[in-house]
């Protein structure tokens, strides 16, 4: 508030702004002269949030000279680059990240705390950059830290998103999450430089018409729309080194000198939309997202052609010089793109520009779900790009090796038989790449056997690969948890059991004062922290937790007050976003949650064993307070569902142990930290079919099959938690059909959670656990996994600064 000012210590202020005690440290004068110059405001009128801007804008001017140097050195010495294409980043708060990175914390801290403001406080006052839902953007993000800190020349694209994910509201009435927009550029965002200079045009519509040769020649497309595409970039520091590389989003604009004849207003203002909004793939239209997915791929290519020209090098060299990550099948465009320059720009034959292509694209896929195999239909593309749709056409690869077989070519084929016919983008991604890869040992199996079988057949094994997803250790380390990073760093010196209990303690705190400031509730620190934190979705199985929190609320209640002294204290925290496309049923699942935790933690005769909070709007900031005070954290995927999962591995990084099914990296991470340490259940990936057969054709009532998991249901239905019957659509999914296997894998789950109890009643040993845990994450540092892509399917070297 106002009544604060002036802030500070006057001397040092002072001594700032006239620039001449030499003791006044040199960032402590950036700091000001931001305020005064780039803020226009007199130094004693700044609050938090300017003192934020300021420090940012001073930091920046660090990163803009390493970032400089390192774009430098790369054209001089124009090495082998890779480009990672990603429609999301979800980068979330820079400044402490870049602070870390430049190994400047203390000094700004110093700095800041001579002007009057405590660090923590100025670095809360950053909003998120949430461009994008979950798993796939977090890791985009902790791709750029790890080729940034490996000093690779690594560029990432997206798009610059004027709006991120949604912000989640919780109403209070009925608990149901309410979407409101998250305008995250409303402030000024000190993190990117906007490069007006940088501008490509991208047409739409229009006709192609053919000028070379019959099936695959050129063609000239002309007409429709063009709109322009114009660089925004952000500075992506390395973690002790000067390297600093680029992370380029780009915004569409009007084209100046516009025909304002042919210009369709209502389509562009829907053109705009598109690529202003972050949200859920399923949610934008159709048409929207396909001309989101072209705008981006396109100007990035005609960027990295640009780049590629100065270097003066023979086209035929292009995938000497340039490797592309298609970051899922969204960026797929990218490769018909190619095809289309190197033919009508460039006037390659057909398969010089083949041949470029194919040893340029890599594609990770990420999910064995439907959602993998993305399809956009024949008229829209033809429509939107006409070019684009002759070139697919042309892409007739697959035709010559099993002559006959026609099931398995239409199966192959890109395009799908229908009304309309439907171009399938997961195979135009294979086809057009030279490698592919699953994000985790299982998945990439699945990737084998499940989707891509038939290619496997036909180009063989070697195409298909594994990278095992990785985190940065930076952010999910260093810079979330500083007191175990600091253990980490002494821990020959001390007694680890002892400073490895007070460390967690210590974030269990700052995750109640957190709680407790939000929320306005009270949280036991002593008790045992479970948290299952991620994007809200059916087969992550949200459901099950919250029916498994039911069943221990249920056990307790009916216990005598000598039996519940016995029972380990237990909080229980949820945090995710549900994307508003979800299936209507699993959407309720937040609203279970909500009214379970209004019931259980009133109930005065519970509430001290078992408590149960829904953090609303998950985000990466929430998570680096979350993570570090787990001692539990669940990964509950019906097996073989969840392609990797990434939180899993910052929980263990941090030392929280894993409640988790057969499923994704928890596998590989049993592997490393023992399974001892892992508290596994439930059925394995080859069962899960054979089950859904059961369920559809031989199904078992609850009742029977598994009465603990009926009782909880019934208490549902019953209303103890209110809702008048809302919550049957959900309850009915696990009654009936039960396609995720709540109803085969509830006991178990309940005897994991139970030796979960056993296990954190002997706290000393808990505490071995957890810094065994620890100790055995390095394969999962995002450095590996960028090591694996770099060697194994980019080629590309470290450049030293
Ligand atoms: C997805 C997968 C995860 C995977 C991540 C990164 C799409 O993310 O489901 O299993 O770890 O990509 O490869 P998420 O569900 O967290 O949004």
């Amino acid at each position: 508030g106002q009544e604060k000012w002036p802030r500070g210590d006057e001397k040092s202020w002072k001594a700032a702004l006239r620039d001449i005690h030499a003791e006044v440290p040199e960032i402590t004068k950036s700091v000001v002269t931001h305020v005064q110059t780039s803020l226009g405001r007199a130094p004693y009128n700044i609050d938090d949030f300017g003192a934020y801007q300021a420090a940012a804008l001073s930091v920046r001017d660090n990163l803009i000279v390493n970032w400089n140097a390192t774009q430098v050195e790369y054209t001089r010495k124009s090495p082998k680059r890779a480009y990672y294409l990603s429609l999301e980043f979800l980068m979330g708060r820079t400044l402490s990240n870049a602070l870390l990175n430049l190994g400047l914390l203390d000094n700004y801290s110093s700095s800041l705390s001579s002007l009057g403001f405590g660090l923590e406080d100025v670095l809360v006052q950053e909003r998120d950059a949430a461009l994008g839902n979950g798993g796939l953007g977090r890791l985009a993000a902790c791709y750029l830290d790890s080729s940034a800190t490996q000093e690779l020349p690594v560029w990432g694209y997206g798009l610059r998103y004027k709006y991120g994910i949604f912000q989640q509201l919780i109403k209070s009435d009925d608990g149901t999450q309410l979407e409101a927009p998250d305008p995250w550029l409303d402030h000024q965002n000190p993190w990117e430089l906007p490069r007006l200079d940088v501008t490509y045009e991208v047409r739409f519509y229009g006709h192609a018409q053919r000028w070379g040769e019959e099936s695959t020649g050129r063609a000239t497309w002309s007409g429709g729309q063009e709109v322009l595409a114009v660089a925004y970039d952000v500075m992506i520091p390395g973690y002790g080194t000067k390297s600093t590389n680029n992370l380029r989003l780009w915004e569409s604009k009007p084209k100046r000198g516009f025909d304002l004849q042919s210009f369709n207003a209502g389509n562009y203002e829907r053109a705009v939309e598109a690529s202003n909004s972050a949200a859920c793939n399923h949610i934008l239209g159709k048409e929207l997202r396909l001309k989101q997915q072209y705008f981006w791929t396109a100007a990035s290519l005609a960027d990295m052609m640009r780049r590629f020209k100065n270097l003066e090098k023979p086209i035929s060299e292009f995938a000497e010089y340039n490797a592309i990550q298609l970051n899922d099948t969204h960026p797929t465009l990218a490769i018909v793109e190619l095809m289309r320059i190197l033919l009508d720009d460039e006037e390659l034959s057909w398969d010089s520009a083949w041949s470029i292509v194919t040893n340029t694209f890599f594609f990770t896929n990420h999910t064995v779900l439907p959602e993998a195999l993305e399809k956009w239909s024949v008229p829209l593309m033809e429509h939107l790009l006409p070019r684009h749709m002759q070139i697919i056409f042309d892409i007739v690869t697959v035709e010559k090796k099993f002559p006959g077989d026609r099931d398995r070519l239409s199966r192959l084929s890109l395009i799908e038989e229908g009304f309309p016919k439907q171009v399938r983008m997961a195979n135009l991604a294979v086809v057009g790449s030279k490698k592919v890869n699953g994000v985790a040992e299982l998945h990439s199996d699945l990737v084998k056997k499940n989707l891509f079988p038939d290619f496997v057949e036909f180009y063989g094994k070697s195409k298909f690969g594994n990278v095992t997803n990785g985190i940065t250790p930076r952010r999910w380390l260093d810079q979330c948890n500083p007191a175990l990073s600091a253990l980490i760093t002494d821990t020959l010196k001390l007694d680890r059991v002892t400073a490895g209990r007070t460390v967690k303690h210590q974030n269990k705190e700052r995750l109640a004062l957190f709680v407790e400031r939000q929320l306005g509730v009270k949280v036991d620190a002593n008790a045992m922290f479970d948290v299952q934190i991620k994007r809200l979705h059916e087969y992550k199985r949200q459901t099950l937790n919250i029916l498994g929190v039911i069943h221990r609320y249920l056990l307790i209640k009916n216990m005598t007050p000598e039996e519940r002294e016995k029972v380990v204290k237990k909080v229980v925290f949820f945090a995710g976003k549900a994307c508003p496309c979800m299936c209507v049923p699993f959407l309720l699942t937040i609203r279970l949650i909500v009214n379970v935790a209004r019931v259980i933690n009133s109930d005065l005769d519970t509430n001290k064993y078992l408590s149960l909070f829904f953090l609303p709007d998950y985000s990466v900031s929430l998570a680096e307070i979350l993570i570090p005070a787990s001692d539990i954290s669940q990964h509950i995927s019906t097996a073989g569902t969840e392609a990797s999962g990434t939180s899993n591995m910052k929980f263990c990084l941090n030392g929280g142990l894993l409640v988790g099914t057969v499923d994704g990296a928890n596998i590989e991470i049993a592997e490393e930290v023992g399974e001892d340490n892992v508290f596994f259940f439930g059925h394995l990936t080859p069962d899960v079919e054979d089950l859904r057969y059961q369920h559809t054709y031989h199904p078992i009532p609850v009742e029977q099959k598994c009465p603990a998991l009926a009782h909880v249901l019934d208490t549902v239905s019953s209303g103890i938690f209110g809702g008048d019957g809302v919550y049957e659509p959900l309850l009915n999914t696990v009654r009936q059909g039960d396609f995720y296997i709540l109803t085969d894998d509830f006991d178990a789950y309940i005897r994991s959670l139970e030796m979960v109890d056993e296990a954190y009643a002997d706290r000393a040993e808990w505490i071995k656990k957890s810094i065994r845990t620890t100790a055995k994450m390095g394969k999962f540092s995002s450095d590996r996994a960028i090591q694996d892509y770099a060697q194994e399917y980019w080629n590309i070297e470290s450049i030293k600064l």
